[in-house]
């Protein structure tokens, strides 16, 4: 296992689930943290609690990754011991809704295009010339079983995350020739906040998305990332596809009444 002690690990959507998760793991691991998400009160929270338990170094930005100006400003404007980014995990994302294309609501594509493929495309196009640059650095992106298969009414989200594995492969062809790495980590189910930001807080329809199963848990889920990220340099994990034991695939579930 390679070290990552001291490395600066840039986290986006880290004040919930897997971001907030591979806070904690990498925290774990002496790494030095770069938490963004647009909710600063979540953030100073899960610092604080890094400080405590780990003597954690946490560097807090507020940002909401679909805004391109943002973007640009808040990255270039890293104070000078924070700006040589070493893993940037590219992990903020989001589904909305869950209709038939024909009957979708348009904010919502736009909320998931904006925020799961052009944030993406913003933070990497911000980050990833400095990692050229130095020779060193490694770019993790949060994809989904989603981007693999698609399920009904599934549609917009899917084709996000069929973006997003896209991208990685790209990004990976792209710097071939140099030492970056590049890894997708693709998960199915997993219990976060994500189904109730799906269904605009209804968390009576968000229990029953895991209702009768174990779904994996973003710990799971930050233990592969920090795997990606811990192996020598010259190994590269270009993708993982990680499901809980009882989903084959992503309409394929294994429910037990009375669970
Ligand atoms: P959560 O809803 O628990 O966390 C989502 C995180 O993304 C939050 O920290 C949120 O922060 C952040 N985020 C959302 N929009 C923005 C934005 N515009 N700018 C900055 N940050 C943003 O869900 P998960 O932890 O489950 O989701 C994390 C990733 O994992 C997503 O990319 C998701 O698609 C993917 N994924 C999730 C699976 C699951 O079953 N849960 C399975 C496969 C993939 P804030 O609101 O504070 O900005
Ligand atoms: C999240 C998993 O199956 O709800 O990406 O799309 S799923």
């Amino acid at each position: 296992m390679a070290s990552i002690q001291n490395q600066i690990v840039l986290i986006t959507g880290a004040s919930s689930g897997i971001g907030a998760a591979c806070a904690r793991a990498f925290a774990a691991a002496g790494a030095k943290l770069i938490l963004a998400a647009r909710r600063l009160d979540r953030l100073e929270s899960l610092a604080a609690d890094l400080t405590e338990r780990h003597s954690a170094q946490v560097h807090l930005v507020q940002l909401d990754v679909g805004d391109r100006t943002q973007v640009e400003s808040t990255l270039n404007a890293l104070p000078d011991s924070w700006r040589t980014v070493d893993i940037l995990i590219n992990n903020a994302g989001l589904s909305r809704g869950l209709d038939k294309l024909h009957e979708g609501s348009i904010e919502d594509w736009e909320e998931m295009i904006d925020t799961n493929v052009k944030g993406l495309l913003y933070v990497t196009r911000s980050l990833v010339p400095g990692m050229v640059e130095r020779g060193q650095g490694h770019v993790i992106n949060i994809g989904s079983i989603a981007g693999h298969q698609t399920y009904p009414n599934g549609n917009v989200y899917c084709a996000t995350k069929a973006a997003v594995k896209a991208l990685s492969e790209g990004l990976k062809m792209d710097l071939l020739g140099t030492p970056i790495r590049v890894s997708a980590v693709d998960p199915g189910m997993v219990e976060t906040e994500f189904s109730e930001v799906r269904f605009h807080g209804d968390t009576e329809r968000a229990s029953k998305v895991y209702q009768g199963l174990t779904p994996l848990t973003p710990e799971d889920v930050a233990d592969t990332i920090l795997f990606c990220a811990t192996r020598p340099a010259h190994v590269n994990i270009s993708e993982v596809l990680l499901v809980p034991t009882e989903q084959a695939s992503a309409t394929l579930v294994y429910r037990q009444q009375n669970r």
